[in-house]
């Protein structure tokens, strides 16, 4: 679980790259559904999956609004995500393997977009939270 040094530094690279949120979360999710076409399910009824389509784009800022709360909720993320899990989980059954994809594609997106501020010390804090965040959204499932 994360310790009081990975929150400061997840808190701070977020300080850092959250006025970029919506961008980052249209390229993520862009990236998701090209390197992983299986995602691709979830959304057929969108109208169009291609990268930097309109429904990617806006999809992609609602994920990062989840992210956002995820930081905000860093110190209970069961707790934080709770209502997020039971969408995916109930509604949406989404298949909590894909969390860690999508986990990936943000930080790869991150490391792209900012390579300065993505230091090794950012970049395994990330790491951690994501995971945890994956893992609370994979809290309903059980
Ligand atoms: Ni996810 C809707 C957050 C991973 C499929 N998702 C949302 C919403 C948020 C959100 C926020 C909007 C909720 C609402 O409308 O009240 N999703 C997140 C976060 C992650 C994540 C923070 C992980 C980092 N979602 C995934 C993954 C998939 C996924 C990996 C499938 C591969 N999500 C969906 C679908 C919807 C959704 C499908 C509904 C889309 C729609 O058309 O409205």
């Amino acid at each position: 679980s994360l310790t009081d040094k990975d929150k400061a530094a997840v808190k701070a690279l977020w300080g850092k790259i959250s006025k970029s949120a919506d961008a980052i979360g249209a390229d993520a999710l862009g990236r998701m559904l090209s390197v992983y076409p299986q995602t691709k399910t979830y959304f057929s009824h969108w109208p169009d999956l291609s990268f930097g389509s309109g429904p990617v784009k806006a999809h992609g800022k609602k994920v990062m609004s989840g992210v956002a709360l995820a930081v905000s909720k860093i110190d209970d993320l069961t707790a934080g995500l709770l209502d997020l899990s039971e969408l995916h989980a109930f509604q949406l059954r989404v298949d909590p393997a894909n969390f860690k994809l999508l986990a990936h594609c943000v930080m790869v997106v991150i490391a792209n977009m900012f390579p300065k501020e993505f230091t090794p010390e950012a970049h395994v804090a990330t790491d951690k939270f994501m995971s945890c965040l994956a893992l609370a959204l994979a809290e309903k499932y059980r």
